[in-house]
């Protein structure tokens, strides 16, 4: 039986997650202004701002102070990781690729400025990350050297070795459910999701001054609670279904699609998914305050027990 650290009594995690939502709204807001191109600035911010649960940033700043850094020193790469996991979606929804109308609430951003535009606001966000992380990682508080570390992960998590790697392997897996096993099911999900995630939780560690064994601690952490978040996503993905029976064309056609409660059965993946979380939290043992990781401890139960 693993031992995992208590969340503090006093710890409210609706508090923090509003405080750090709003903190990260308005340097994401502040990040991006409008400008000319207009139509390109304006793309860009629509699908960014005012939208998404901001799991990302929380996870990089959650990680940051836990090592006892300075928020300022992880906002420009909290916002980074927003910025690409935005950008992601856009694409994700183009018609060449999940097709999908709405995001987040709203029409998504190809149907209100066509795909042309999307493509290219997508671009513009990529590049702008890696732009405002070593712009704006302030360079008294951070050394040079660490933000290079920190743009060499965020690199890798994107590439062909992270998110695109994930996606191209879930493309090619489409219509082949019967040759789709646990291990290819694994790869999708730890490029696609767990990539990110461990690229926001790493980044905060390090620009917070973590050393070597905390940044690999806290990967370890991310990477199960990664895998997590997508197990969670699959057994959400049918549950939800049911409950609303509010399927579209699309997601008739998932059901031929390879997923964890498809491979393993519903109880069975809510196991997996429990187990992993569970070895995120035990990682955090390493840590000797309990108040300090009671962010990323409360963001790994919201990982498992989130409804959407
Ligand atoms: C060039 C970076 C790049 C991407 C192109 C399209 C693509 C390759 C990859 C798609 C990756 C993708 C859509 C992964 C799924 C990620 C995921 C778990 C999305 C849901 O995240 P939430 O629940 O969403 O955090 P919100 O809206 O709350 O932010």
């Amino acid at each position: 039986e693993l031992v995992v650290p208590e969340i503090p009594k006093d710890f409210s995690f609706d508090d923090y997650v509003k405080e750090t939502a709003a903190a990260v709204e308005v340097a994401l807001d502040e990040a991006i202004p409008v400008a000319y191109p207009e139509t390109a600035t304006e793309a860009m911010r629509y699908s960014l701002l005012g939208g998404g649960k901001r799991v990302r940033p929380m996870l990089t700043l959650a990680a940051c102070e836990l090592v006892g850094g300075d928020a300022a020193c992880a906002m420009p790469s909290a916002c980074a990781m927003e910025m690409i996991h935005t950008m992601s979606l856009i694409h994700d929804d183009l018609p060449a690729m999940d097709n999908d109308d709405f995001r987040r609430g709203k029409p998504t951003c190809h149907k209100v400025y066509g795909d042309d535009i999307a493509i290219l606001a997508g671009d513009a966000m990529l590049s702008y990350a890696f732009e405002h992380i070593a712009r704006h990682t302030p360079r008294d508080k951070v050394d040079p050297g660490r933000t290079l570390d920190i743009l060499c992960e965020v690199g890798k998590a994107v590439g062909a070795d992270g998110l695109v790697g994930g996606q191209v392997v879930d493309l090619i897996s489409e219509g082949k459910a019967e040759e789709v096993g646990i291990e290819t099911l694994q790869y999708i999900h730890e490029h696609k999701t767990a990539a990110l995630l461990e690229a926001s939780v790493v980044s905060g560690a390090m620009a917070g001054g973590a050393n070597d064994e905390a940044v690999e601690c806290l990967r370890r952490y991310a990477r199960r609670i990664g895998l997590a978040f997508q197990v969670v996503d699959d057994i959400l993905d049918i549950t939800q279904d049911t409950e609303t029976l509010g399927k579209t064309a699309g997601k008739d056609l998932d059901a031929e699609k390879t997923t964890y409660p498809s491979l393993l059965g519903l109880d069975e993946s809510r196991r997996v998914a429990e187990n992993l979380i569970t070895e995120a939290k035990a990682e955090l043992n390493y840590f000797d305050d309990p108040a300090k990781a009671a962010p990323l401890l409360a963001l790994a139960d919201y990982i498992l027990n989130r409804k959407n």
